[in-house]
This record gives structure tokens, sequence and C-alpha cells, in this order.
């Protein structure tokens, strides 16, 4: 049987890496159109490329920065120049910065996290509505995280956004409900991406330590999970999926082996 997902149109938000870059090789080989951003535009003109090759029949990408209106509408403006339907839009554009706890926290990293995790969740599923409201069985897909769950030290500020997330997924559901349009968040565990690079702004040292001795889930297993939500029929909606590596048993409770 082929996929449901042939020739449907995806929108990528964060593409250039992590789940957004698997996401859209995945989406390619199930035969989808895909219309990807992020702000590294080499990077994404890239995955773009990939995605191509991997089977997409559709395949572009264009500069988006979710933290700001003007661009996530001149990214809409140019969704629209390819078409007037939207079957998958998915939020994944966000991360982490920093780990401080509250007290020694930066403006700038807080803010930061919620323009993009949070603000740019909400813009971008605004300029695309309009673009889904008439297409019953559309999807919007939040990337979610565990962190919007369960909260741990030095993650006040992301764990609040996450938990934002969550609830602007859980709101949207209730409003468009009617519609046709279904609404989901994917929430997965420890990953191992550009995230820990970026919370920890290029400690590659530091980064890698996060992942030492764990088999982490992988942005692969993450594109899976975003393949498969989206695949399901039309009156089937995923509202929330948690998926964590087998060793993360919990937030806090992580396996890890040692060197032998
Ligand atoms: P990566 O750092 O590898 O990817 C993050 C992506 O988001 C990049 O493509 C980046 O692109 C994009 N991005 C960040 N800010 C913006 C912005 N303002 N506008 C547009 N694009 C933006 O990490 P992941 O793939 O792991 O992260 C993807 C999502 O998954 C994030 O929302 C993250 O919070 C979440 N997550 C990650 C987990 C993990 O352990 N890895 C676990 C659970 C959730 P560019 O910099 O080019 O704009
Ligand atoms: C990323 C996973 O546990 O580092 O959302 O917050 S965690």
């Amino acid at each position: 049987m082929p996929s449901r997902l042939v020739n449907k149109w995806i929108v990528i938000t964060g593409a250039s890496s992590g789940f957004g870059a698997a996401a859209a090789r995945a989406f390619g080989a199930e035969g989808s159109k895909l219309l990807i951003g992020a702000r590294r535009v080499e990077r994404l003109e890239k995955v773009a490329s990939e995605a191509r090759n991997a089977g997409a029949p559709v395949s572009q990408s264009h500069a988006l920065d979710v933290s700001k209106t003007a661009s996530v509408e001149a990214f809409v403006r140019w969704v629209r120049t390819h078409t007037d339907k939207i079957d998958v839009l998915i939020n994944n554009a966000g991360g982490a910065l920093g780990l401080d706890p509250v007290a020694l926290g930066k403006d700038e990293d807080w803010e930061n996290m919620f323009q993009s995790n949070v603000l740019g969740v909400l813009r971008m599923t605004r300029a695309c509505l309009p673009l889904m409201v008439d297409n019953p069985g559309s999807y919007v897909i939040n990337v979610g995280s565990v962190a919007g769950r369960v909260a741990y030290e030095g993650g006040a500020a992301y764990c609040a956004a996450k938990a934002g997330e969550l609830q602007i997924t859980r709101a949207l559901r209730l409003e468009l409900c009617g519609t046709g349009v279904r609404v989901g968040t994917v929430d997965p565990g420890m990953a191992e991406t550009e995230f820990s690079l970026v919370r920890f702004k290029g400690d590659e040292k530091r980064a890698s330590k996060v992942y030492e001795g764990v088999e982490p889930l992988t942005a692969e297993d993450v594109a899976d999970a975003l393949v498969w939500v989206a695949s399901r029929p039309p009156h089937v909606c995923i509202d929330e999926m948690l998926l964590k590596c087998t060793d993360q048993a919990a937030i806090h409770k992580l396996h890890r082996r040692t060197k032998a």
C-alpha cells in the first residue's frame, strides 16, 4: 500500500539540523513535498537536496527565524508561492540555552528560549492555519520535550517553555475541534543532536558528556515517530507522544555504562 504521505505538503521548521533535518529526509522517503525553514540557509539547502535524493518530488528551503514575526510572515508568503494548502506543519524549531539555576539565569537566554519554543510555535501556527482549516485531516505537530512534563535543576526556563508548548498544543486542539485539523505533540527525551552543543554555546566537551555511557535517541528515531504520527488516517489524532531511550527510565534516572 502506498504511503498516506505521498504528495502531501509538509512544512518543517528548524530543519537545518537534528530532528528537523532527519524528518525532512524521512518524509522525503515517503514521497512527501517539503517546504523547510531555519536560519542557517546553506545547511538548510543541503538538507532540502538530501530530501530530494530520498524521494521528495518537491523539496525547497527558505530562511526562517521563528523568533521574528516578519520572518515568519515572509516564510509563509513563500510557502503560498508553492501551495495553497499545508497537510502537515511540524513546529520543531527551538532548543535550550544554558543550564544555569534561576539565581544565575541570563535574560538573553530566557528570552531566546521563549521566543523560539513558545512564541515561535504560536507565530508559525497563526500564519499557517489559513492554509489548513479548509483541509480536514491536516495536522499541526509540535515538538515538545519530556522537559515540558518534568522539571530539572538548571532547566527552569527551558522546562517552562516546553510546558508552554504542551499547553499551546492542548488549547489549539480545543479551538480547532470540528474543523478536522489535528493537533498533537511529540515529546522526546534525551536525543543526540546539536541540542547540547547549542545549550552549552559551542562547548563540545561539555556537550558530549551529556551522552557519555548512554545510548540516546537519534534524530532518525524522532523523525520515525513524526512520520508515524503524520501517517495515521485522518480520523485518528495522536494527541501526545512521549518517547525516551531505554537507558532513560525517567528524567533523573539514567543508566550509564562505565568504560571497561
Ligand atoms: P538541533 O540544535 O540539532 O536543531 C534545532 C533546530 O532548530 C535547528 O535546525 C535550528 O536551526 C532551529 N532553530 C533554532 N532556533 C530557531 C529560530 N529562532 N528560527 C528558526 N529555526 C530555529 O536540536 P534538536 O534537533 O534536538 O532540536 C529540535 C527540537 O527538539 C527543539 O525544539 C528541541 O527543544 C527539541 N527537543 C530536543 C531534544 C534533544 O535531546 N535533542 C529532546 C526533546 C526535545 P538554525 O540554527 O539554522 O536556525
Ligand atoms: C531536551 C531533553 O532532558 O535535555 O528537551 O531537557 S532534556
